[in-house]
């Protein structure tokens, strides 16, 4: 079993036999629901886990920023800027709090933030597809943030204390959002035949890449396996892939708007809809590199960081003279 999982590049899920006695007693306190703090001892794999996982979720949630950004000055009326700002402006704080997380677990900010800019670290694929019209930002709402909520709920008891209690505000915030997504789309289906067209055209670039989300299928998962046996993982990336489009096709009913899957089917004996096949080679180019934005995005990216040097210089040097005043008033 091993041997075949270093061949396909599965990680391999430790058993009791690989287990020392600490590793054991962490293993017992997981298996009893019982949270894992930052000062708790951890087994390296897990913690290096947890950084992956965190660091490319907190780093999603800034890419994140971009595609909705770019529609906040063409935001249809006022009211809708104003919200779109609002939703932007909390996928940034969705962002900190999970840098900061992460960085319960030893890792620099600096360094995520290193690995981000050069290209090292990933984050989620969908947000290297283009925004082309304002329906797009009701798509993204409904469906990205959707699919987000589906996969970050049961983070919420995830085995790690301070991921699982960060993930407890972000999902609140996050069905907001998804409700203003769906609020717009409802607005453009209830419109003008040209704004159901649009909403339509949005569903159909978005639906895929949004199936995408969950990761690879549990056959070519990597981590899954593992990440299941620490509790970091409570459901499947299958598992909550379906759970996704059982939610979200009668949602898509609702609009009077049609999924672009042919294959797409009520499934009576499973209790499930059955879906046409994710084109994987998609999903694993645009991961390697290649969508259609992620170089726009990495370049945005590295761009903010650069025209932001003056600002944490002039918050270092502040912090620098406070420091220094604090010393002379106390020698
Ligand atoms: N895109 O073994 P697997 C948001 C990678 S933010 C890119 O299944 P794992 C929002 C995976 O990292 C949404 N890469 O991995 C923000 C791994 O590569 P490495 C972000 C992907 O970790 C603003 C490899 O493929 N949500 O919603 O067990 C506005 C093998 O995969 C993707 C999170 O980050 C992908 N889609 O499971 C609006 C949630 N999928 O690391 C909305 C937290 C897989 O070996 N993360 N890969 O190089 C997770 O739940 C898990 O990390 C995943 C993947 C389910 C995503």
């Amino acid at each position: 079993m091993y041997a075949q999982m270093v061949e396909t590049g599965v990680d391999a899920v430790r058993t009791a036999a690989d287990m020392g006695g600490d590793e054991r007693a962490f293993q017992a306190r997981i298996d009893a629901d019982i949270r894992i703090e930052p000062k708790d001892w951890m087994p390296e794999a897990y913690r290096k886990t947890l950084i992956r996982q965190m660091s490319q979720h907190a780093h999603s949630e800034i890419v994140g920023m971009l595609p909705e950004g770019n529609w906040i000055t063409r935001a249809p009326t006022l009211k809708r800027k104003a919200i779109l700002m609002a939703k932007v402006q909390d996928e940034g704080g969705h962002g900190l709090y999970l840098y900061s997380a992460a960085e319960t677990l030893g890792v620099s900010r600096d360094a995520m933030t290193a690995d981000l800019l050069s290209g090292k670290a990933k984050y989620s694929s969908i947000f290297n597809y283009p925004t082309l019209t304002w329906a797009d930002i009701g798509a993204i709402g409904w469906l990205v943030d959707g699919a987000a909520i589906m996969n970050q709920i049961p983070l919420c008891r995830c085995s790690f204390g301070p991921y699982a209690r960060a993930m407890v505000r972000i999902c609140k915030e996050e069905s907001f959002h998804q409700r203003q997504g769906y609020d717009i789309m409802l607005s453009l289906a209830r419109g003008t035949p040209g704004q159901k067209a649009m909403a339509q055209d949005a569903l159909d670039r978005w639906w895929w890449p949004s199936l995408m989300m969950f990761g690879p299928s549990d056959a070519e998962s990597v981590h899954s396996a593992q990440s299941a046996a620490w509790k970091i993982k409570l459901l499947s990336n299958d598992e909550l892939r379906q759970r996704y489009v059982d939610q979200t096709v009668p949602q898509a009913d609702h609009l009077g708007i049609t999924m672009p899957d042919p294959d797409l089917a009520w499934n009576a004996d499973r209790g499930h809809y059955d879906f046409g096949a994710i084109d994987w080679a998609e999903f694993h180019a645009v991961v390697r590199g290649n969508g259609p934005c992620n170089r726009d995005r990495l370049a945005t990216r590295v761009k903010a960081w650069e025209d932001g040097g003056w600002v944490r210089d002039a918050a270092m040097a502040h912090a620098d003279r406070r420091a220094a005043r604090a010393a002379a008033a106390a020698a």
